[in-house]
């Protein structure tokens, strides 16, 4: 097992892990991890991944003054509703764009919605997109693509060239895709940005985006996850060009943290910090994660170290 040296950015919080399973539910009895989280008029808001008896992924929400002391709701906001979700609704990210909340997140189904296609485990994933007004009911606008292996999907904060924008993982690389509507994402906007890179163990054989991405005077700052042929997941970062993303500033090739607590390295899956989350409060980068597909943890940054790293790195 080889985990590479990270570039000591992040502080992990003492009070870690922020959130764990609750024995006394029976959807959220295994694990809580993987969550969004924003951050909004004095509250941090947070929806999260849980597995309880059925081993079904629904969706729980939180919030919280501090980030560390979390107030949960005793039922999902968004929990399996067809055949196309059935094993699960997993890794939300949110982020308001105009005055309206929009959750990205991977249905995943039982069974494949086109034989042909791209599999996940032997059934079918679909990129949903869903849109709230008030935090807690979702409506599904429908999947960002439909019949191949694609997740990872989140929305920019704000339009770009007078289209809503996202980036998604069409497996191996990231994509951008432009619309109008957040219902039809036309194929020929659709383009690569970038891969795995060869050249570093860490990330050779598969990396998806992370949170929504951070908007600074430099570009873009995206977080992304990365994985070798041992499968230990790192989070890196990447500086894509404001106003088109398909241009990349800079790809630092060192990640910025991983793996290393106890309950990171064991967990449901082990070796896996897995973030759907960078929230920024008074410049302070909040890193929120899933440790090893298990319990919630929190690590925090000064935006201005990222931003340099992320530029110079
Ligand atoms: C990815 C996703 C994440 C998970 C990670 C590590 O493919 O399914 O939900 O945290 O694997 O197991």
């Amino acid at each position: 097992m080889f985990f590479q040296d990270c570039v000591p950015i992040f502080q992990r919080h003492p009070a870690n892990p922020i959130l764990l399973p609750d024995p006394t539910s029976d959807w959220e009895t295994y694990n809580v991890f993987n969550p969004a989280v924003i951050y909004r008029d004095g509250l941090f808001h947070m929806w999260y991944r849980a597995q309880g008896l059925d081993w079904v992924s629904r969706i729980g929400y939180a919030y919280s003054p501090d980030g560390l002391n979390w107030n949960r709701f005793r039922q999902p906001v968004l929990a399996p509703q067809d055949e196309f979700e059935n094993r699960g609704v997993e890794d939300p990210r949110v982020v308001e764009i105009e005055g309206v909340f929009y959750m990205t997140y991977t249905a995943y189904s039982s069974h494949p919605h086109d034989p042909d296609s791209a599999t996940h485990y032997g059934g079918g994933i679909l990129p949903m997109v869903a849109r709230s007004t008030n935090l807690f009911t979702w409506e599904r606008l429908g999947p960002l693509v439909r019949g191949e292996d694609n997740k990872d999907h989140l929305l920019f904060p704000r339009r770009l060239n007078g289209k809503f924008a996202a980036l998604h993982r069409r497996w191996p690389n990231v994509w951008i895709a432009y619309s109008d509507d957040l219902i039809h994402w036309p194929e020929e906007l659709m383009a690569p940005i970038y891969g795995p890179r060869a050249e570093n163990h860490w990330e050779s054989q598969s990396v998806g985006n992370n949170g929504i991405p951070i908007e600074t005077p430099h570009g873009w700052l995206v977080l992304n996850h990365a994985y070798g042929p041992d499968h230990v997941y790192n989070i890196g970062v990447i500086l894509l060009d404001l106003e088109d993303p398909t241009r990349v500033i800079n790809r630092p090739a060192r990640p910025v943290f991983g793996p290393r607590e106890l309950w990171e390295l064991r967990g449901d899956i082990p070796n896996v910090v897995f973030s759907c989350a960078n929230p920024v409060v008074d410049d302070t980068v909040y890193l929120f994660y899933g440790g090893g597909d298990h319990v919630i943890g929190l690590a925090t940054c000064k935006l201005n170290d990222l931003i340099d790293y992320a530029r110079f790195g």
